[in-house]
C-alpha cells in the first residue's frame, strides 16, 4: 500500500462523531452547574487573569525576557477554572503538563510567582530552577508541570493513592483530597494513560483525568492519531465514568467537575471528563502555527470561553458589562505588578546550583 492508499484507507475508517463541531452539537453530557454572582465573579476573574497573563507572557518572550520553551493556554480557561474552581484549593491536588501557567493561577500560586519562575528568578514558585514547564508549589498543592507528555498521570495518581491510604490505614477521617490530573488529547495515546485509569479504577482512587482536548498534539490532528477521537468513551472499558462536555463553556465544565467530585469524595473512584477545547495560539511560542486552518481558528474564536461567561453572567444579572471591565483593569494591574516585581527580582545564586535537587 502507498502513502496515498494507506491515508485514504484511514479517512474512510474514520469514527462517525471525529470532529469537535459535530461533537459540540450533540454532546451527551450532564447538566452546567448553577452559580451564585460571587461564583461568576470569581470565575471571571480567574480566567481574564489566565487570559491576560498568557498574553503577557508572549510579549516578554518576544522580548528576550524567557528562555526554553513556553507554551501558553490561550483559550482554553475554562477547563482551568472550571476544574480546579470547583475545588478545594490547599486540600486537592492538582497535577499539570508543560502547559501548566494557569493551572498554577487558578491553584492560588500568585501571579508574581509564576511570572518570576519563567524568568529564572530565586522568588519563582520553583526558585528558578524549574521555569514555564516547571511550575511546583507545595503550599498550593501543584504536583508540578511535566516536559514529557503523560508524565504527570502516574505522580497524580500517587497523590490520589495516599489520600486513600491516609484515610483508610491511618483512619484521617479529614483525607477526603481529590486530586486533578490535568492533560491533553494526544497524551491519550501513551501508555501511562491506559495504566493508570486501570489502577484508578481498581482502587477507587480519588482522581479526576480531565483531558484537554484541542484537537491537536503539535502538528498532529487528532482525528488521525488515535482508533477513537472519543475519549470520554475509553473510560468505560475501564469501568469508570466518562463525560465529555463543552471545554469553552466554564459552567459545563463546572457541571461535570462538580459530579465527578462527588462520586471521588464518597469513595466511589476516579472519572474522566473530556473538554473539547482549542488553544488560540501555536503549540509554543517557537510554533508559526501553520498547519490549521483560518477557518477552523474562527469557528473556536466564536467560542472564546471568556466570552461566552461574560454574556452569561450579564444576561443572568449577575454582573454588569462595568464591573466585568473593571475586573480585567485589576487584572491587568496584578499581571504588569508581577513583571515589575518579576524583572526586579534577582536570579538564583550560581554557588547554589544543585540546591532543591534533593530534598533538604
Ligand atoms: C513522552 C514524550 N513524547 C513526546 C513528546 C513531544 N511532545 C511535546 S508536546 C506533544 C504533543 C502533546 O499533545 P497533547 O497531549 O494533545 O497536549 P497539548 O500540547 O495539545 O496541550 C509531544 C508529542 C514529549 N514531550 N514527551
Ligand atoms: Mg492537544
Amino acid at each position: 500500500m502507498n502513502q496515498s492508499t494507506i491515508a485514504d484507507h484511514e479517512m474512510s475508517n474514520l469514527p462517525k462523531k471525529e470532529d469537535h463541531a459535530e461533537r459540540l452539537s450533540s454532546l451527551s453530557g450532564g447538566e452546567s452547574a448553577v452559580i451564585d454572582r460571587d461564583t461568576g465573579l470569581r470565575l471571571f476573574k480567574d480566567m481574564t487573569l489566565g487570559r491576560r497573563f498568557e498574553d503577557k507572557c508572549a510579549e516578554m518572550y518576544y522580548r528576550g525576557k524567557m528562555f526554553g520553551f513556553v507554551h501558553l493556554y490561550n483559550g482554553q480557561e475554562a477547563v482551568s477554572s472550571g476544574v480546579i474552581g470547583a475545588m478545594k484549593l490547599k486540600h486537592d491536588w492538582f497535577c499539570s503538563t508543560y502547559r501548566d501557567h494557569v493551572h498554577a493561577l487558578s491553584a492560588g500560586v500568585p501571579a508574581r510567582e509564576v511570572m518570576s519562575e519563567l524568568f529564572g528568578k530565586e522568588t519563582g514558585c520553583s526558585k528558578g530552577r524549574g521555569g514555564s514547564m516547571h511550575l511546583f508549589s507545595k503550599e498550593h498543592h501543584l504536583l508540578g508541570g511535566y516536559a514529557f507528555i503523560g508524565e504527570g498521570i502516574p505522580v497524580a495518581l500517587g497523590a490520589a493513592f495516599s489520600s486513600r491510604y491516609k484515610k483508610e490505614v491511618f483512619k484521617d477521617k479529614n483525607s477526603d483530597a481529590v486530586t486533578a490530573a490535568f492533560f491533553g488529547d494526544g497524551t491519550c495515546n501513551n501508555g501511562q494513560f491506559f495504566e493508570c485509569l486501570n489502577m484508578a479504577q481498581l482502587w477507587k482512587l480519588p482522581i479526576i483525568f480531565v483531558v484537554e482536548n484541542n484537537k491537536w498534539a503539535i502538528g498532529m490532528a487528532h482525528d488521525r492519531a488515535t482508533s477513537d477521537p472519543e475519549i470520554w468513551r475509553k473510560a468505560g472499558a475501564f469501568g469508570m465514568e466518562g463525560e465529555e462536555v463543552d471545554g469553552m463553556d466554564v459552567l459545563a465544565v463546572r457541571g461535570a467537575a462538580e459530579r465527578a467530585l462527588e462520586r471521588a469524595r464518597a469513595g466511589e473512584g476516579p472519572s474522566l471528563i473530556e473538554c473539547l477545547t482549542y488553544r488560540f495560539r501555536g503549540h509554543s511560542l517557537a510554533d508559526p502555527d501553520e498547519l490549521r486552518s483560518e477557518q477552523e481558528k474562527e469557528f473556536w474564536a466564536q467560542r472564546d470561553p471568556l466570552k461566552n461567561l461574560a454574556k452569561v453572567l450579564v444576561s443572568k444579572e449577575l454582573a454588569n458589562e462595568n464591573e466585568l471591565k473593571n475586573i480585567e483593569k485589576e487584572i491587568d494591574s496584578e499581571v504588569t505588578d508581577a513583571v515589575e516585581f518579576a524583572l526586579a527580582a534577582k536570579d538564583p545564586d550560581p554557588s547554589e546550583l544543585t540546591k532543591y535537587i534533593w530534598a533538604e
